[in-house]
Formats: C-alpha cells, structure tokens, sequence
C-alpha cells in the first residue's frame, strides 16, 4: 500500500481564480503599451485558455485573427516582448493583493505542512507568476513551503502533455503512487493522469463545462467551515470541506483500483 506523501498543486484556477480578472487584465496592458490592436473580453479568453501558456496562446490568437502579423519576421520577438511586458503587469496585479487564494487552499496547504506531507507545485504560468502570487496570497516565506515548482518553459511540451507533472515526480524522487494533484482544467487533468497521478478537481470559472472523466472528485472548491464545498461527483463523506483524512481516504480508494 503506497501511502499519502505529497500534494502537487496545479497554480492558475485551482490556487487563485488569475484568469480572468488576472491574465486576462495583464495581457490587455501589454496589448496597449506596445501599440497592439489587440483586445482579448471574458467570452474571448475563455475560449484562447484551450491553448495552455501565454506565449503559445498569444500565437494562437495571431493565427486566427491576425495572420499578417503572424508572419512578419520579428513575430517571435515580438511575441516574447509582449509576454515579458505580460508577466510584469501580472505580477503587479498580485502584489496589489487582487488574487486572493480560493476558499480552503491556504487551510488545506497549512495542515498538509502540519502534518509533514511534501507540497509541489506543476504549472504552465511562469515562474515569477508563481512566486508572486505564493508571496502575496499565501505567506510571505510560502515559496520555501514548496520542496519543487515547476513552473512554465522548464518542459518542452506544456499541459495537457503530462511533463510539467513528470519534471516534479522525478524532483521529488516519488513514484505517482504515492501523491495527490489537484487541478481546475480539462487540459491540466489530462495532464496530471497521463502522469499517472491520482488528482482532484475545483472547477473553476472557466472550466465548470470540462470533462473531468478520470478524476478522484469534482467539487465545486475544497471549502471553508462557513462555506460548504459541493461535490459534482465523488463522496464528501458528509464533510463540508477537504480535509486531510477525506484526502487520504480518496487517495487510498484509488490506489486500490490501480
Ligand atoms: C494556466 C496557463 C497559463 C496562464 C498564463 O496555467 O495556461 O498559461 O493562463 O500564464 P496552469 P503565462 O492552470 O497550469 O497554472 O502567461 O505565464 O503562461
Ligand atoms: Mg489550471
């Protein structure tokens, strides 16, 4: 029986709600401060998130509505300039405090420290999206509660191939068995299951009409004491909100079943 050791976190949906009020505002101000026509509204992004990462979902974007820029040849610098002007204006957003985490993150990550279990983080946002938003949200000292993040272009193949997921199991030197992930997304469940990681679901914003076949649950987030969490599929147990215990019991179910 392979016990419970780590929890790898998926960042963007699953620890803060960053899309739509976080990205989505960040790439606009780039959009703007470099001249670009660009503008990317809610129902817009929503449909660009099927792209994971912002220089690739930029592109994608390009090829659909802006072919002539496309294939200009400084399209590639360009599209790096716009990414590192991007990620500033992200950043500053968190700094300012706008991105809180969602309900029960902080709680579950503090009694999961508590309790000795190892934390990591496998994203497709870029590093320093990652440490501003652990410093801002979470604690000042949080990124130090994090034995591997892995974060952005540190993998050639972003989610859903499983390599960001790969790059921490092997940092962490534990097999798949022997942790938990959890994510918001279609793309980044495909992800955490190719690497063969049992992972629960919070749906997100944007993701509540995925298909999250394959998931240990789908809960609506892991839940506060004044705010029940619901659960779209799999059993709380007549629980109001994750806790330790419902984790190891999720994850020792789907142990067996391997
Ligand atoms: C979400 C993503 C990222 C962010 C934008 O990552 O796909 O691309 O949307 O961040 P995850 P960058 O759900 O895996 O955390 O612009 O830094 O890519
Ligand atoms: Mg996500």
């Amino acid at each position: 029986m392979t016990n419970l050791q780590a929890l790898i976190f998926d960042v963007d949906g699953t620890l803060a709600d960053t899309e739509r009020d976080g990205h989505r505002i960040a790439f606009n101000m780039a959009f703007e401060e470099a001249g670009l026509s660009w503008r990317w509204d809610a129902a817009l992004y929503g449909e660009l998130l099927a792209v994971t990462g912002g220089k690739e979902r930029m592109t994608h974007y390009a090829r659909l509505h802006d072919p002539q820029l496309l294939a200009r040849p400084e399209f590639d610098t360009l599209i790096r300039k716009l990414h590192t002007l991007k990620t500033q204006h992200f950043v500053h957003l968190v700094q300012a405090g706008r991105l809180p985490l969602r309900p029960g993150v902080a709680a579950l990550i503090r009694a999961a420290r508590a309790a000795g279990l190892r934390l990591a983080i496998a994203t497709t946002t870029s590093p320093e999206n990652v440490a501003a938003l652990l410093r801002a949200s979470l604690a000042p000292d949080a990124e130090s509660w994090f034995e591997v993040i892995g974060a952005g272009d540190v993998v050639p193949a972003k989610k859903p191939a499983p390599d960001i997921y790969l790059w921490v199991l092997e940092r962490l030197g534990l097999p798949a068995a022997a942790c938990l992930a959890f994510e918001d997304s279609y793309n980044g469940l495909r992800a955490s299951l190719a690497a063969g990681l049992p992972t629960l679901v919070t749906e997100s914003e944007y993701t509540l009409d995925h298909d999250f076949s394959g998931a240990l649950a789908v809960l609506s987030d892991l839940g506060e004491p004044d705010r029940p969490c619901r659960a779209r599929r799999g059993d709380l147990r007549g629980k109001s909100l994750v806790d330790l215990d419902l984790l190891r019991l999720w994850h020792s179910e789907s142990i067996k079943h391997h």
